[in-house]
């Protein structure tokens, strides 16, 4: 018998919605109930590529608005293959922001459309869930300062979530919207529900292909 294999799960959401902390209790409470899995993020920052991102992001180096865009698929890109291997091994990956953050970002800067940004992510391992944490630009402003990095403004995270309202327009993805000013164990307790369902529903089905 072949074995069953994991769940692509991803959340997205503006800065300070509760992604990465989500995704942590996330990852613990399925491999508490006995489920592998593993979490992930874009950009991973660990990679060649992934650094040449982190020191745009941290304004150390300046580089084209294109250019970087593609650094930013490129960095997804390059660890399709260790994804493939592990969802087909049956770990269900926790992957705090994707290709929709790659697309509502460099979508938010002038002259750029959403169809040229998705293309250099068309055909990657298609999220069998994506979990968007909704939260009002006021509330979210209400768990800290924003930090020192590239896009940590309030105006420009207001385009970021434009982009993403147009994006979750989209059928072929399969989109759930959080209520993301929740506690943290109410918003986790929807979240681990919608994921044990999509684990058992995914387990028998091919991997999709995003945008294709
Ligand atoms: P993101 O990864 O989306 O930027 P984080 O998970 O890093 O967000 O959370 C940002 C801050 O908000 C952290 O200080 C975190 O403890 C806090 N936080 C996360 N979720 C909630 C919540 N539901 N209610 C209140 N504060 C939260
Ligand atoms: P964090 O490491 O704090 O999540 O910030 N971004 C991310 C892009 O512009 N394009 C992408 O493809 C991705 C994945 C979002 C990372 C910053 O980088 C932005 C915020």
């Amino acid at each position: 018998m072949s074995c069953r294999r994991g769940s692509l799960i991803v959340l997205e959401g503006v800065d300070k919605a509760g992604k990465t902390t989500q995704c942590k209790k996330l990852v613990h409470a399925l491999q508490q109930s006995g489920r592998p899995a593993e979490m992930m993020r874009f950009p991973d920052r660990t990679t060649q590529i992934g650094q040449l991102i982190s020191s745009y992001l941290e304004k150390k180096n300046n580089l084209e608005d294109h250019t970087v865009h593609l650094l930013f698929s490129a960095n997804r890109w390059e660890l399709v293959p260790q994804m493939k291997k592990k969802l087909e091994q049956g770990i269900t990956l926790v992957v705090d922001r994707y290709a929709f953050s790659g697309v509502a970002f460099t979508s938010a800067k002038p002259d750029f459309s959403l169809e040229w940004c998705k293309n250099p992510d068309v055909g990657l391992p298609k999220p069998d869930l994506v979990m968007f944490l909704q939260l009002n630009p006021s509330v979210a402003a209400g768990r800290g300062e924003f930090g020192t990095e590239r896009y940590e403004t309030s105006s420009f995270q207001r385009s970021v979530q434009q982009r993403f309202e147009q994006l979750m327009k989209d059928p072929s993805v399969n989109w759930k919207v959080i209520d993301a000013a929740r506690s943290i164990e109410v918003v986790h307790s929807e979240i681990k529900v919608l994921c044990e369902n999509i684990i058992n529903t995914a387990e028998n089905l091919p991997i999709g292909e995003l945008w294709k």
